[in-house]
């Protein structure tokens, strides 16, 4: 059977299709209040001010530690690099790896929220920790994750959110998060085509789906963009179509940040829209069964 693609990219040139899909899916009662839900319909995300408690937040840290300085992740595919150091940039799959970020993927304080916002039962598509240590790390250009998570992983609809939570302080200088409100509503499908094994490339530096100079432009003038601070702890909500990014981080402050792809089970990947070849599955998750 082929599926349908709605949302065509990596074409000739960049073609913009108007959102298709629900951005909150149900309206059943769950975590977040129904303000918090006309929020992020209206501009694409949203932010919990404490996510786990201060205790929590230790033991997470101290993992993160571990894994940061444990040789036997440094050598696994799943943790990629810096392009311009030797510091661990992004461990992926880290809930598989780690069976403190295990039950993190879990709690319900996170996974409900993700069903209560997907309006289904969920599966993790992809987990990463983005270390992004102080003192040079590379940041990440303006994207849609859900523009290479269609092209790449085969995800057929916008159904999947991500949770990013802070294990360290996001300041205004530490290469934070930064979001255009509103950009979930359009799909940007961005031109060129991919490149073979292209995420051996795109986990240290995005070239593939990223937008032209004239589309960034064109959406900041009417979207303008959100740099999203806070404290260890807090975490952003956001949608799959958020046109977003982050600056390099040249200060002493590591903006360590683990990233939690909730997908809906009824979203589940098909064969990728505009790539080769499936990515990783450590990648692109092809395990579907529904969170315990
Ligand atoms: O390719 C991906 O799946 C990853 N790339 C970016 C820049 N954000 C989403 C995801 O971690
Ligand atoms: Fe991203």
């Amino acid at each position: 059977m082929t599926n349908t693609d709605v949302y065509p990219t990596r074409g000739v040139a960049e073609v913009i299709t108007s959102r298709l899909d629900p951005v909150v899916w149900s309206e059943r009662p769950g975590p977040f209040a129904t303000d918090e839900l006309r929020g992020y319909e209206r501009n694409g995300f949203l932010t919990v001010g404490a996510q786990i408690t201060a205790q929590e937040l230790g033991v997470y840290r101290a993992e993160l530690e571990r894994l940061r300085t444990d040789p036997t992740v440094r050598a696994d595919p799943r943790a990629i690099v810096e392009p311009a150091s030797d510091e661990i940039r992004s461990i992926f799959e880290v809930h598989k790896i780690s069976e403190t970020f295990a039950q993190l993927v879990r709690d319900p304080r996170l996974a409900e929220r993700a069903r209560q916002l997907l309006g289904s039962d969920v599966y993790v598509h992809q987990s990463r920790i983005n270390l992004k240590p102080g003192f040079g790390a590379a940041g990440f250009y303006w994207h849609s994750d859900f523009e290479t998570w269609h092209a790449e992983d085969g995800l057929p609809r916008m159904r999947t959110v991500s949770v990013s939570v802070a294990l360290t302080d996001n300041l205004a200088c530490n290469g934070g998060l930064m979001i255009m409100p509103g950009s979930h509503h359009q799909f940007l499908g961005c031109a060129g085509a991919t490149p073979p094994d292209n995420f051996r490339r795109s986990l240290q530096m995005q070239v593939a789906g990223t937008p032209s100079h004239e589309a960034l432009t064109g959406m900041a003038r009417r979207r303008g963009i959100e740099l999203l601070t806070g404290p260890a702890g807090s975490a952003v909500w956001f949608d799959c179509n958020c046109m977003h990014g982050s600056g390099d981080n040249i200060t002493p402050y590591a903006r360590s940040n683990v990233f939690i792809v909730y997908n809906s089970v009824e979203n589940a990947a098909v064969e990728p829209f505009a790539a080769p070849t499936r990515r990783p599955e450590y990648i692109g998750a092809r395990d579907f069964a529904p969170l315990g």
